[in-house]
């Protein structure tokens, strides 16, 4: 797998994810034979480094691009790693950014990205035996991750046709962050949807009350939530058991092409000195936590059931509605016992899917490695109907800028037209509308 990271949000998510993927990568899961473990650690290595360099450090697979220097000098300034970037890959401007604007980004810093960029790709690619696909980091409030990384999603989609485009896209959260991020979330929604194969979306404010209210971090920052996206990733993309390869994964959360919006929920996630909690849980409760999250309320009561704590208890599950999955894939990394199996009927149930699927619309993978010496942790990618509320208020957001000409000109003097907005509008209102319609 290429990762690509653009901005702030991407390179520093980036850092973060393969700070992880090595962590796990050193960790003995101790209950494994050697053998076991070996082929887990070789396979992930292969999948997310090439090589060592001249100092004995791994070089991650990963290109870095973003239009101001100032975060990439912090990243490469972290030292205590056992692995670090091919230089060639770190590809910056000294100073700029994109001014939150992503008709700056798309339509200025992408072209002047532009050969470097395919450049450093094309000598990954040619390193590499088997590319999986490729998978971009970015937040799509900035000017730099959503203006850069769409231009790259337009261009790479031309170049490589047939590889696997995946995206990890961090929306921002509600209020007060910078005045033009739903034109930005809405230019990068509609730009990804009609380019990737899958978009892997993720809620800064969603993440953070997981921080606060299951982790008991009152403090959480940037960093923390990182935590949280980075374990979420490495749970679905490291090794599993049976091999599937990123393109037979995307098939199977993005099956039809206009739904391609997966999230990722996960459990446990585990308050800082408490590991008593984890064995107390069988992997039962788990999986029937994991089913809640696909809970809707009524229209004033959202629930989100990821940031609450898990029950013993078993569910009264007739007395909820559940969303509409288009796919759900579920993936448990810990080993099992007798007394402690992995059953998963309930998301196989009918009432989880749309009539009209008929393909393949439930899976679970299992790998009995630990990640990251947890004794268990379970991840749901689950592309369903819950996602088109905070699509919703975004578009209703920007819209009531537009119709007011609010920042159009910072747009416009870049080159950006009022159909680029428009056009944008009814793409992004589309998927709300695809997905919406689930629920009926
Ligand atoms: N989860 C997470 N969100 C971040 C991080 N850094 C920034 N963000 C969010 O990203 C959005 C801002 O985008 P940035 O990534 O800073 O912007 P950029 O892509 O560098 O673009 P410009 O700076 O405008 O050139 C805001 O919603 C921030 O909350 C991070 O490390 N993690
Ligand atoms: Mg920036």
């Amino acid at each position: 797998m290429l990762t690509l990271q653009f901005g702030q949000c991407g390179n520093q998510l980036g850092y973060n994810f393969f700070s992880q993927l090595s962590n796990d990568i050193n960790s003995r899961d101790k209950i494994l034979s050697r053998d076991d473990n070996y082929n887990y650690t070789e396979s992930a290595i292969e999948k997310w480094f090439e090589g060592i360099n001249k100092d004995g450090y791994r070089l991650a697979r990963t290109v870095l691009i973003d239009t101001e220097a100032k975060v990439l000098k912090n990243i490469c300034r972290q030292s205590n790693l056992q692995w670090t970037y091919r230089s060639q890959n770190l590809i910056c401007q000294t100073s700029g950014g994109s001014a939150n604007n992503w008709a700056y980004g798309y339509l200025i810093k992408g072209p002047q990205f532009k050969d470097d960029t395919l450049d450093v790709i094309r000598k990954e690619i040619e390193r590499t035996d088997r590319l999986e696909g490729m998978l971009f980091l970015l937040s799509s409030a900035g000017g730099t991750g959503s203006g850069v990384g769409s231009y790259f999603i337009d261009i790479l989609r031309e170049e490589y046709p047939t590889k696997t485009l995946i995206a990890t896209t961090i929306l921002p959260f509600s209020s007060g962050e910078v005045g033009t991020q739903n034109y930005n979330t809405l230019m990068t929604m509609a730009k990804f949807n009609e380019k990737c194969d899958v978009n892997f979306l993720f809620e800064n404010e969603q993440i953070h009350s997981i921080c606060t209210s299951i982790l008991k971090n009152f403090d959480a920052n940037l960093n923390n939530i990182n935590d949280v996206i980075s374990r979420k990733l490495a749970a679905i993309f490291q090794p599993l058991e049976n091999y599937i390869n990123a393109n037979s994964l995307v098939s199977l959360i993005a099956p039809h092409p206009n739904y391609k919006l997966a999230s990722i929920k996960s459990v446990p996630y585990i308050p800082a000195n408490s590991s008593i909690y984890e064995s107390s849980y069988k992997w039962h409760s788990h999986i029937c936590h994991l089913r809640q999250t696909l809970r809707i309320g009524s229209l004033n009561d959202i629930i989100d059931i990821e940031t609450k704590k898990i029950s013993h208890a078993p569910y009264e599950k007739s007395y909820h509605k559940y969303c509409t999955s288009i796919a759900n894939v579920l993936i448990t990394r810990g080993t099992s016992l007798k007394n402690d199996p992995i059953v998963c009927d309930d998301f196989e149930k009918n009432d989880l899917y749309p009539k009209w699927m008929t393909e393949t619309r439930f899976m679970h993978f299992n790998q009995k490695r630990r990640l990251l010496n947890q004794e268990k942790f379970a991840a749901l990618i689950t592309n369903n109907s819950q996602i088109h509320r905070s699509l919703e208020i975004i578009v209703e957001r920007a819209w009531k800028m537009y119709i007011h000409g609010a920042f159009l000109h910072q747009y416009k003097k870049f080159g950006l037209e009022e159909d680029d907005f428009l056009h944008s509008f009814a793409k992004v209102e589309n998927i709300v509308k695809n997905y919406r319609e689930l629920e009926k």
